[in-house]
């Protein structure tokens, strides 16, 4: 009986970390991510890919092969002169963002999906593949994308038959904007940065500004409002265009 439990309790813990170190089941953790994958950690990395971003608006590579389960660190580096970023997503969210981005060119998003790069500089993004297919790349500075600066990485599958739990939760922040007070926005604090005011946060689809969900580091109008603020908070805030910059007019503690 005795061996019976213990055989039991190491089977369970050869599980648990097969599934943290490798990273192998195919999303299936946390019940989280969608179709392109999500934010790697440094830990896990199975490989490193260089990738270079050049004036002639193009990736080299521009095709990028790895396997289901694959933790990647890109090394991006700008060779060019001008400022570009490498933006992972479905062609879909890249289509949008590349809008909201040419409506609001002043606007500096950081998601962990992307990294934006200056001249001479090198940037890099981790990120976990749990799904099969494709998962495309852009640069979505204002004429970029246009001039056919993206790419895409092929996601090869597996034989393995784990069912993939993943689709639920498509549509993060977006889905829960139902909220009462119209025109505030849901969101969540990623970073705050007090001496340059600028504070970054996770959120739904600001409706007034035509942006859709995602991370973005905004100016404060007042440094006053970071006093009842700290990472993780949840909130609710209004943004609005001012003089070159997105800016946070009123924020306030969320659900
Ligand atoms: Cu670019």
């Amino acid at each position: 009986m005795k061996f019976n439990l213990f055989t039991a309790v190491l089977a369970t813990a050869l599980v648990a970390s097969t599934a943290v170190a490798g990273g192998d089941h195919a999303g299936s953790h946390h019940g989280d991510s969608g179709v392109i994958g999500q934010p790697g950690k440094a830990a896990t990395v199975t490989r490193t890919v260089a990738v270079d971003m050049t004036d002639a608006m193009r990736f080299i590579p521009a095709r990028i092969a790895v396997k289901q389960g694959e933790t990647i660190r890109f090394v991006v580096k700008n060779s060019g002169k001008v400022k570009h970023e490498m933006v992972l997503g479905t062609e879909k969210e890249l289509k949008e963002h590349y809008e909201a981005m040419k409506k609001n060119p002043e606007m500096e998003h950081a998601d962990e999906n992307m990294v934006t790069v200056q001249s001479g500089k090198s940037g890099e993004i981790i990120w976990h593949f749990t799904k099969a297919g494709k998962v495309n790349f852009a640069c979505l500075q204002p004429g970029h994308y246009g001039a056919g600066m993206k790419g895409a990485v092929a996601v090869s599958g597996k034989a393995a038959a784990s069912s993939i739990p993943a689709h639920a939760q498509e549509k993060p922040a977006a889905a829960q904007a139902t909220a009462p007070s119209a025109d505030m926005t849901d969101g969540e604090i990623r970073k705050i940065d007090k001496d340059n005011k600028k504070i970054t946060i996770k959120h739904g689809e600001i409706k007034s500004l035509d942006m859709p969900a995602m991370s973005m580091v905004f100016q404060v109008k007042d440094p006053v409002m970071f006093e009842k603020l700290k990472v993780g908070d949840k909130v609710k805030f209004v943004a609005e265009k001012s003089g070159g910059a997105i800016v946070v007019t009123h924020i306030q503690q969320g659900k």
